[in-house]
């Protein structure tokens, strides 16, 4: 049998990296996915039942009427960055009961965005702590709705008890330039995360520095 080796990258090709759009119940991370993406967006979206209400409060959200059941999926080319990319989005289903599928979803990724709503900020605990127990490269981005009160991102940041180094952004995940514009610092984000990693797990260049 002859095994066949896979075909190398060619130059100029552009950097395939998979991120995932977590976050609370009705955060929006399915709006973003198909704000963002350049081809119909995949989703898996059921009708919210009376059978939920217990468990999945729409307090704040009352006009929900879906909710994602496995993930969305969403492709971004951006040939004009500094390294030509082509992200896979993956959004999560939000609520905690789903962690299984997180766990799937994030296999292979780059990084996270965690979106926030303010008004419903402990819903947000959960996938931020799971990106931080997985070690996930992450950003928060907070999904500014209508008539939510306007939080500075370092008031977001103290309440989360995030460190300095978690970027923290605004945005609107109905708008296309603002959810690129989040995807660009995650990458940038995992990216410098990588290179510091690389340097914290450097092999000793002497035998005094061993
Ligand atoms: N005003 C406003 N509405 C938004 C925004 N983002 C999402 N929505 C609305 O909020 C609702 C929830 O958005 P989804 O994108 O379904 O949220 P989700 O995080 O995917 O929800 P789950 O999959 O159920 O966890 C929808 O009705 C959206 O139209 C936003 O930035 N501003
Ligand atoms: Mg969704």
């Amino acid at each position: 049998m002859v095994l066949q080796t896979p075909p190398r990258p060619q130059a100029g090709a552009p950097t395939v990296l998979k991120i995932v759009i977590a976050g609370g119940f009705g955060a929006g991370k399915t709006t973003a996915v198909g704000a963002v993406s350049e081809i119909t967006p995949l989703s898996t979206e059921e009708y919210l039942t009376e059978a939920s209400a217990d468990v999945d409060s729409l307090a704040g959200i009352e006009a929900k009427k879906t909710t994602t059941v496995a993930f969305d999926f969403g492709r971004l080319s951006l040939p004009d960055a500094p390294v030509p990319l082509e992200l896979f989005l993956f959004g999560t289903p939000g609520q905690d009961r789903f962690v299984d599928l997180w766990y799937d979803l994030s296999r292979g990724a780059v990084g996270a965005v965690v979106l926030v709503d303010t008004r419903r900020l402990e819903s947000s605990f959960t996938p931020v702590s799971f990106c931080e127990d997985i070690g996930l490269p992450f950003v928060v981005a907070i999904n500014q709705f209508d008539g939510a009160h306007r939080y500075l991102p370092e008031q977001v940041r103290t309440a989360l008890e995030l460190p300095t180094s978690v970027p923290v952004v605004t945005c609107d995940a109905r708008d296309p330039n603002h959810v690129a514009g989040v995807l660009l610092t995650l990458v940038d984000h995992a990216v410098k995360n990588a290179s510091a990693s690389r340097v914290r797990h450097a092999p000793p260049t002497t035998l005094q520095d061993a």
